[in-house]
């Protein structure tokens, strides 16, 4: 209930906004709550998470049309298949599996050092499983996601201006705009270019689990020389967005949500610095020119164009 009202409210003050943008007196405050609305429940149909192969397996999601993602929309024909990686069979990061005796979940509370709250708002549980709050996916089961319900992650979106061979500020030719550049990630699961976010581990602070996905993903988990300039880096950030997350391994019972923060770096001389090289699940890094062209993996070019906005850079 407290996400459809979420939703509502959002819906209404995104159709306010735009009559006043049209009417050409609010465009910014127009245009960000339409982004917003891309990603809020009841509004938002996750595409990474339908219609496809599921990462990591032969299973197909069960079809689901954009007329019947949401659940208050009927789908009487709506069997999807139930799919559990083998891969999570006693691993520590990993939930037992629903009908274990021995798994007593608290949903939608802090359950030990898991959390199990949602960003999104309190996600009903059917059948014993929570209830993906964006809706169907075509498949039920956790697939290859280590939570039942929310799965929380942590995305580092680290900037710097580009610069020219004369250290000079990189502008648009066609928008006018400073070009932002944002280290990214390729990812070895499926090869897409990505935030170099991670989980955030049982009892872990956000900040925490930010700094040490940027070292373990970026700088091989060696920040050498200049790991106290690292550390200075991550103690002020600015959060740019909190909520779902249209990640490929998403199901009906199982979803990723995160904690995004810039650590934007104005001179660049700091992050220059750092010296990148892939480790952990990353097989690539590498400075790359952020524009509306850009494919990142599941939303992160929701999140990214919101570091843009917010700078006031090129898109
Ligand atoms: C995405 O998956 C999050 O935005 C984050 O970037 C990432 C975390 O999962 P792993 O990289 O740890 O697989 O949904």
């Amino acid at each position: 209930m407290a996400v459809r009202q979420t939703a509502s409210r959002l819906l209404s003050a995104t159709a306010r906004a735009s009559a006043s943008s049209a009417a050409g007196s609010a465009n910014d405050v127009g245009e960000s709550l339409l982004a917003m609305a891309r990603i809020i429940p009841g509004i938002f149909k996750h595409s990474r998470c339908r219609n496809s192969v599921y990462p990591a397996s032969d299973v197909r999601r069960y079809p689901v049309p954009d007329e019947s993602v949401f659940w208050s929309q009927t789908y009487s024909d709506y069997q999807p298949p139930c799919h559990e990686s083998p891969i999570l069979q006693g691993k520590e990061w990993a939930d037992l599996e629903i009908e274990n005796p021995s798994f007593k979940p608290k949903w939608n509370q802090l359950d030990g050092k898991v959390n199990r709250v949602s960003f999104i708002g309190e996600y009903e549980i059917w059948d014993d499983c929570p209830l993906n709050p964006f809706g169907r996916t075509g498949i039920r089961g956790r697939g290859i996601l280590g939570r039942w319900g929310p799965n929380h992650a942590a995305d580092p979106v680290v900037t710097r201006w580009k610069m020219d061979e004369s250290g000079q500020q990189v502008v648009h030719p066609v928008s006018g705009k400073r070009i932002l550049q944002m280290c990214a990630i390729e990812r070895q699961d499926c090869g897409e270019w990505a935030i170099p976010g991670g989980m955030v581990d049982p009892g872990e602070k956000v900040s925490a689990t930010l700094r040490r996905e940027f070292l373990e993903e970026t700088m091989d988990n060696d920040a050498g020389e200049v790991a106290g300039e690292v550390e200075q880096f991550f103690a002020a950030g600015t959060e740019i967005y909190k909520g779902y997350v249209d990640d490929p391994r998403n199901t009906d019972c199982a979803w990723m949500e995160t904690v995004a923060v810039n650590f934007h770096d104005e001179s660049g001389s700091v992050v220059g610095r750092f010296p990148l090289h892939a480790g952990d699940d990353a097989a690539k890094v590498r400075w790359m020119d952020v524009g509306e062209e850009v494919k990142l993996y599941a939303s992160h070019s929701n999140i990214v164009k919101r570091v843009v906005d917010m700078l006031e850079a090129h898109w």
